[in-house]
């Protein structure tokens, strides 16, 4: 036996003594879909215009070699990334990520311009769900787009909104799995507004408009972000979580959490029990914010697991679309997906491995000082062996191994562009 497989058997008996079976376990996390954020590729740019840089509230620091620079790059960038990661996962594109020589206005975005994109999912197993791109943008530099009191500006944005949803209906269709297609906008004052109604009015009326047709919820569904505050929209943001809360409960349309959208002591982990009960289906933008809305690249913290334990215990991973959203330009950006994914899965099988049955019964039984020893000496299993077995078992460099991966990945291609 070599010394994986014997840390793994032992490991194997001491979940058993608790009543774990790791290898269902296993089984149930091989079958989870993580949907990889196209934008962590290139710094959020996008390949609409080059020249372009971010705006809208987001922000990526950092200058380290090597950024995608066109399509084919990115896409040699997330082949890489997803070759050593455990499982089939899903890729989160933005439209500004079309493929074609032409310009193409916003507005005027089509499935063709996304058919190469299809290709490479139906060609790689990879499910693909999509983002209009409300940023970035001439007509988003005043600070406003589906809000906008200007009829024109309103106006394309909402045609931009109908064009994407088509394209996640298409891609949907093409892959055989619907597509998220997540609304994320920017509106918002930097200084204290004198109305605060009216653009939120505005807001519901232009997605009443953008929702108007019904797609195929096999192929699309539509999703919605609220957000706290972005730079320069540090008083008042538009789409506030009561806000896309209220509309997602009256429309049924997926609700988007993500962790970095909220006060640095409020945790979505806490949210998703409450907001299941009232919405169809839930995206998690899962991210790390450290102080603030950062994005940083997502680590294995307590806020993580306890996402991942919400979504576990409460059989929520059926209507769930586990998403993640950061974008750190001063590390290698491949490694970043990497550490950031293979994270996400880590705190999804170690919410697989808690002994639910013993957990409940002391709880239901108010025995909670049983309840806490055993919380605690869950955080000593060793879990970590699973996790190697499980790598090994998918294919994927085990630990830290796949750095060297990323070290040769980085000499040979992305120190040559
Ligand atoms: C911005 C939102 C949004 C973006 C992406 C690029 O604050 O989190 O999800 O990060 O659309
Ligand atoms: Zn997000």
């Amino acid at each position: 036996m070599s010394n994986l497989e014997s840390a793994f058997a032992l490991a194997k008996e001491r979940y058993a003594a608790l009543g774990v079976d790791v290898d269902a376990a296993m089984e149930q996390l091989s079958k989870i879909a993580i949907s990889l954020h196209c934008w962590q590729g290139d710094d959020v740019g996008g390949f609409e215009d080059p020249e372009r840089g971010l705006s809208g509230g987001i922000m990526a620091t950092g200058n380290y070699i090597g950024k995608a620079r066109s399509v084919a790059e990115l896409r040699q960038d997330l082949d890489k990334a997803y070759s050593l990661i455990p499982g089939d996962h899903r890729l989160n594109l933005h439209a500004i990520y079309l493929d074609t020589d032409q310009k193409v206005a916003r507005n005027e975005i089509l499935p063709e311009h996304f058919a190469s994109w299809a290709d490479w999912g139906k060609a790689n197993n990879h499910g693909i769900d999509f983002n209009p791109t409300l940023f970035s943008h001439p007509l988003a530099d005043d600070g406003f787009t589906l809000a906008s009191e200007d009829e024109g500006i309103r106006q394309f944005w909402v045609e931009h909104c109908i064009a994407s949803r088509e394209i996640g209906a298409y891609l949907g269709e093409e892959l055989g799995t619907p597509a998220i297609t997540n609304i994320w906008i920017p509106d918002g004052y930097k200084d204290t507004p004198y109305d605060r109604f009216g653009p939120r009015l505005r807001l519901r009326d232009s997605l009443d408009i953008i929702f108007k047709k019904d797609l195929n919820p096999a192929y699309n569904l539509d999703a919605i972000e609220s957000k706290l505050f972005g730079l320069g929209a540090e008083s008042y943001t538009v789409g506030s979580h009561e806000f896309y809360l209220g509309y997602a409960v009256a429309n049924q349309k997926v609700l988007c959490l993500d962790a970095g959208h909220f006060h640095p002591t409020e945790y979505i982990s806490d949210k998703i029990s409450s907001v299941m009960l009232f919405v169809p289906e839930l995206l998690l933008h899962v991210s790390r914010p450290v102080r603030w809305d950062s994005d940083h690249v997502v680590t294995l913290t307590d806020e993580l697991q306890a996402i991942m334990q919400q979504l576990v215990r409460n059989r929520f991973l059926e209507r769930t679309h586990i998403g993640l959203d950061f974008f750190d330009a001063s590390i290698n950006r491949v490694a970043a997906w990497v550490i950031g994914t293979r994270n996400a899965i880590r705190a999804l099988l170690m919410a697989m491995l808690e002994p639910h049955d013993m957990l409940r019964k002391y709880e239901s039984e108010g025995k909670f000082t049983e309840r806490l020893a055993l919380q605690e000496e869950l955080k000593g299993m060793p879990f970590g062996a699973v996790w190697d077995m499980y790598c090994e078992k998918q294919g994927v460099p085990v630990g830290f191994d796949y750095m060297g991966e990323i070290q040769a990945y980085e000499k040979a291609v992305l120190a040559q562009r």
